[in-house]
């Protein structure tokens, strides 16, 4: 229910810089592991599991609907990322990508990024 209701407010902002331009920009503090022309990847505010960390292009697409075919280029790197960042972060028994679209996908920040959990063992299906 909190996460629907951040997902709501956020859908107010959609178009404004996000927190995550400011972190790109360097604007914004945060836990980098991993950063590239395209990507970057960096620990989440407000971890969901013991290794919590996201995967963002630097190109700002809004969320998930907004990716066009001349982007798969760029999800396949994203994906390749978090690969490397989870092994960095030795999460060799498992882990979860999720991406959050909209606001019934609990979307909470409109500037398009993969979720990565590690570190505990995951539930099926999600809440
Ligand atoms: P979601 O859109 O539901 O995938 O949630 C976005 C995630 O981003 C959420 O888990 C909290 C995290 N987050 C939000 N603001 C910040 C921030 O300023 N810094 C960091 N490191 N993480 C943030």
């Amino acid at each position: 229910m909190e996460e629907l209701h951040r997902a709501q407010k956020a859908l107010k902002d959609i178009g404004k810089p996000t927190c995550f331009l400011k972190i790109i920009k360097k604007d914004l503090p945060a836990d980098i592991l991993y950063e590239d022309d395209c990507c970057i990847a960096f620990r989440d505010i407000n971890p969901q599991a013991p290794s919590h960390f996201l995967v963002v292009p630097k190109k700002p697409i809004s969320m998930l609907d907004n990716i066009q075919e001349e982007d798969s280029k760029l999800l396949g790197h994203l994906l390749i990322t978090a690969k490397k960042v989870a092994a960095q972060e030795n999460l060799t028994s498992g882990y979860r990508l999720v991406i959050n679209n909209g606001e019934q996908g609990c979307q909470s920040v409109y500037h398009f990024h993969i979720d990565v959990l590690g570190g505990r063992e995951m539930e099926w299906p999600p809440g």
